[in-house]
């Protein structure tokens, strides 16, 4: 049997595959200008694929050097691979594929804190990128407020040389370069969370605050943090694509990334001496205020994703393109939307019903093997702001909301970890443990149960609970559920 060669650089010279789109500039004048916390499949479908499209324009320095925060897997993959990995877009009419080439190389954080802690404080480092997930952030979901009481923030708090969490990175890099007196970096948030930027720089304010409010009064006053909106769609990764990676490519690839072909990135321009590659010519958006497609995105595209997770989870399915092709759940998501697009004021120029219309199609597309799992993870973090706030909005203005109710009653249902065949599931969430023991101690009762839930401050703050419109319908849309099922329960 003869084995495709492993991707490295110098299998590229001596083999060109027919069709496939190669770095076409000189990666030996790369530095690591961009360091990228939490390299995950996102990041190398989104930042990297833009920078790529701007050297592969233009040429340029501006290198990607990847961390991996907590696991060396990413780094072990790319490694042998001298960094390059193959990105395989699929559209609903076909794959196709190019090899990547700005990633410099990866770090494992637990392997080498001080060092990398010297490589943020190194004036080389210009931006420092972020996807981390939301709980990686560790912060309050309800308030946005740093959690001074998690025990990696408090850990970083006394061992600044050899921190363990993001924002306790960032605080250590800043901290060093102003003692040498140079610049900050651009601490640019590609996070699914609202105010991005703002948010992180809070947070980053509140820890340097417990270390030194002068560092942190640098901070304030020298440093940037934009705001922005990432999007595309982009499942883990799995075996299918290692088998695709090396069918369309002809090489070896122990890390590539699959991804749809829509991708979307509104930045805010703000960033320190304006450093930054111009993203702008691989079609990304400055814009001098980011928040109304943060909106629309968190709660349009990101709302019902979660929904759909939820449900169609409960309901037996595997991908969020198996549910939406459920009547059912087809059915659902208009309405969900419906409820939704009041809450959004349209971003300059962007028709709603339009944006509603592509989204189904992007859920749609069969080649996107997304999996409700996956989206269902650390519901706790993301229900605030891609429900939670929409519901809050609609209650004060005396509206119902059958569906996001619904939504949130089936995340209720999945964090008692049963689904409706009765077998457990496997809820992975920072607070899995608090909730499951919340539900156990309220009984059987759905009402029980839900005033359970509306007690965790964290989700839904202190104004939720108090309100018993809320409280009923939540009530009501959970034993409708617990008595029907999510199909039944999503059909009108
Ligand atoms: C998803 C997002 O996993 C999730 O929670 O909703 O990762 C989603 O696919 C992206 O935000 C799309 O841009």
């Amino acid at each position: 049997m003869i084995t495709a060669p492993r991707l490295h650089p110098e299998a590229l010279l001596s083999r060109h595959p027919e069709g496939v789109a190669m770095p076409c500039y000189n990666r030996a004048a790369l530095r690591p200008s961009i360091v990228h916390l939490g390299l995950g499949a996102f990041a190398r479908a989104h930042l990297a694929l833009y920078t790529e499209d701007v050297l592969n324009a233009d040429g340029g320095d501006w290198g990607i050097l990847g961390v991996s925060l907590q696991r060396p897997d990413q780094r072990d993959r790319l490694a042998p691979q001298d960094g390059l990995y193959t990105a395989i877009e699929r559209g609903p009419d076909g794959e196709q594929c190019r090899i990547v080439g700005c990633l410099l190389g990866v770090m494992v954080a637990p392997e080498e804190r001080g060092a990398l802690v010297a490589r943020l404080a190194n004036p080389r480092t210009r931006i420092v990128s972020l996807t981390v997930t939301e709980k990686g952030y560790c912060h309050d979901p309800a308030t946005g407020r740093l959690r001074l009481d998690h025990p990696d923030i408090s850990h970083d708090l006394t061992n600044l040389a050899a921190p363990r969490t993001a924002i306790g990175f960032l605080v250590a890099g800043l901290a060093a370069r102003r003692a040498a007196g140079h610049a900050p970096f651009t601490v640019l948030c590609c996070d699914n969370l609202p105010h991005n930027g703002r948010l992180v720089a809070g947070l980053v304010g509140e820890f340097a605050d417990a270390l030194d409010p002068a560092l942190s009064a640098w901070i304030g006053a020298e440093g940037a943090f934009p705001c922005t909106m990432v999007d595309r769609i982009v499942p883990a990764l799995t075996d299918a694509d290692l088998v695709a990676a090396e069918r369309l490519s002809g090489f070896a690839d122990a890390a590539p990334v699959g991804h749809e072909s829509f991708r979307q990135w509104v930045i805010e321009d703000d960033f320190v001496g304006g450093l930054r590659p111009e993203w702008e010519k691989a079609g990304a958006q400055f814009a001098s205020d980011v928040a109304p497609f943060e909106h629309m995105k968190l709660r349009l595209l990101n709302g019902s994703h979660s929904a759909l997770a939820y449900l169609g989870y409960l309901a037996g399915y595997e991908t969020i393109g198996d549910a939406v092709n459920d009547d059912a759940f087809a059915g659902y998501l208009q309405r969900f939307w419906d409820e939704v697009r009041p809450m959004v004021p349209p971003p300059p120029g962007q028709d709603l019903h339009a944006y509603t219309d592509a989204l189904l199609a992007r859920f749609r597309n069969p080649a996107i093997r997304h999996r409700t799992w996956q989206i269902a993870m650390d519901g706790s973090q993301k229900l605030p702001q891609r429900l939670l706030g929409t519901l809050r909005e609609r209650l004060a203005q005396g509206l119902d909301s059958p569906a996001l109710c619904l939504a949130v009653a089936a995340w209720a249902r999945y964090v008692g970890g049963t689904d409706e065949a009765g077998s457990p599931i496997d809820v992975r969430d920072p607070m899995a443990a608090g909730l499951r023991a919340q539900l156990d101690a309220a009984g059987a009762e759905p009402a029980a149960r839900i005033r359970a839930l509306l007690g965790v401050e964290a989700v839904f703050g202190t104004d939720l609970p108090a309100e018993p419109r809320f409280a009923t319908a939540l009530t009501e849309a959970y034993a409708q559920l617990m008595a029907k099922g999510a199909r039944a329960a999503a059909a009108p």
